[in-house]
């Protein structure tokens, strides 16, 4: 809510997938425990629970087997209730993992057949996504990559998937698509092994493309956070590189399946660094729930979820411009971060004369080595104030 006398503040762009909350609760030992919804149905609970857009591949839209008038019929009933219902599509992407035919992978098939079917899927997909407004277009490789090393050449899939790219880039060029193309890593789920596992890696990747400035990446909490590293670390790698194009938002506890839970509900804390990192760099694109609703739950249950990811999102903002207000963390910052401007400039501009100056300098290394830096009282301050006692 806007608040009086404040500069008003931007509302958050929050987006769901339909196959987020449209998600039946399938697993691979159990069957659906909730009623498929159409897109309409979709779009009609997601702007009950106040989201801002709704991402989609093609074929949660149009089914891969539907005929020309089907998939005219669900296109504009889709385009309908977008209108009805005020929301936006900012995000597209292509389902290059449901079917048997992308078992071995998509563009990085060993099965020409099967890439350059891969290709003819996204083009058409990349054409739906236009219509529909989108400007980010999403490659998540799921199924890029292998249980086995023997049968393919990993760097085969980095040469494919490079090719891959450029086309696409290429397309959106010549057809004014306006696509800013945003890559999402993953370790492994549903392969033993995914190529690209980390977003650090798609980051090395795109300054070999032809467009480089056209890609960025996706990342997202729980793919990192499934290999036990760092989320926020990622993230502050990408943002850095002005890469951060989109987010996914979960959570997931390292060691475990492919959990997607609930944004926050896992590692509050990493939630926290991360909600901080996204505006202490102004991140102003969307914010994007990728998850689902525990298996236990029925549509309102859905609706619980959905609200608990944005009201979590909102809570941990606040927290955030508190912790920045709070005048005893300003002033642990302001005993750990050291400045001189001399050494500042020194370490910054490689000259001869900054060699010979670096090489005199004294350092008192013992009391350097000695000084508290207070780590201990700011992370526990840092925690009073997501637990709400500060
Ligand atoms: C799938 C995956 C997600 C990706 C989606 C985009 S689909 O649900 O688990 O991480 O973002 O293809
Ligand atoms: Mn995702
Ligand atoms: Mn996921």
């Amino acid at each position: 809510m806007a608040r009086k006398n404040s500069t008003a503040p931007v509302a958050e762009k929050f987006t769901f997938g339909l196959w987020t909350v449209g998600n039946i609760g399938r697993d691979p030992f159990g069957l659906p425990v909730r009623q498929p919804l159409t897109a309409v149905q979709i779009l009609k609970l997601l702007a009950e629970v106040g989201a801002y857009g709704v991402n989609l591949h093609d074929n949660d839209l149009v089914p891969i087997d539907a005929t020309p008038a089907r998939a005219k019929r669900l296109i504009g009933d889709f385009k309908k209730a977008l209108s009805d219902t005020g929301l936006v599509v900012p995000m597209a992407t292509t389902n290059l993992f449901s079917e048997p035919i992308f078992k071995d992978g998509a563009f990085t098939s060993a099965d020409v057949r099967v890439r350059a079917y891969a290709m003819q899927k996204t083009l058409r997909a990349m054409d739906l996504g236009a219509e529909l407004g989108a400007k980010i277009y999403v490659f998540w490789g799921g199924r890029e990559g292998a249980e086995s090393d023997a049968a393919k050449d990993p760097t085969a899939g980095i040469q494919r998937l490079r090719e891959a790219i450029n086309f696409f880039c290429q397309y959106s060029i010549d057809n004014n698509y306006g696509f800013r193309l945003a890559l999402e890593a993953k370790p492994n789920e549903p392969r033993g092994h995914i190529y690209f596992a980390t977003t650090a890696n798609y980051l090395a990747f795109i300054e070999t493309l032809d467009y480089p400035e056209m890609v960025g990446v996706n990342p997202e909490v729980a793919h990192e956070s499934m290999a036990g590293l760092n989320f926020v670390h990622h993230v502050a790698q990408a943002l850095e590189a002005g890469k951060l194009f989109h987010i996914d938002l979960n959570d997931q506890e390292p060691g475990r399946y492919d959990q997607d839970f609930r944004f926050g509900s896992a590692n509050i804390k990493q939630a926290f660094f991360l909600v901080k990192l996204l505006i202490d760099h102004g991140y102003d694109g969307p914010l994007h729930f990728d998850a689902h609703a525990y298996r236990t739950e029925d549509y309102e249950g859905v609706k619980d979820f959905a609200r608990g990811c944005m009201m979590t999102y909102r809570l941990l903002k606040e927290k955030v411009a508190r912790w920045r207000a709070d005048k005893e963390i300003q002033g642990l910052l302001q005993h750990i971060h050291v400045h001189d401007d001399e050494l500042e400039s020194l370490c910054a501009n490689y000259s001869s004369e900054a060699v010979r100056k670096l090489k005199d300098r004294k350092f008192d290394i013992r009391a350097l080595g000695e000084r508290g830096l207070a780590y201990e009282r700011l992370d526990q301050l840092t925690m009073e104030i997501i637990m709400g006692v500060r």
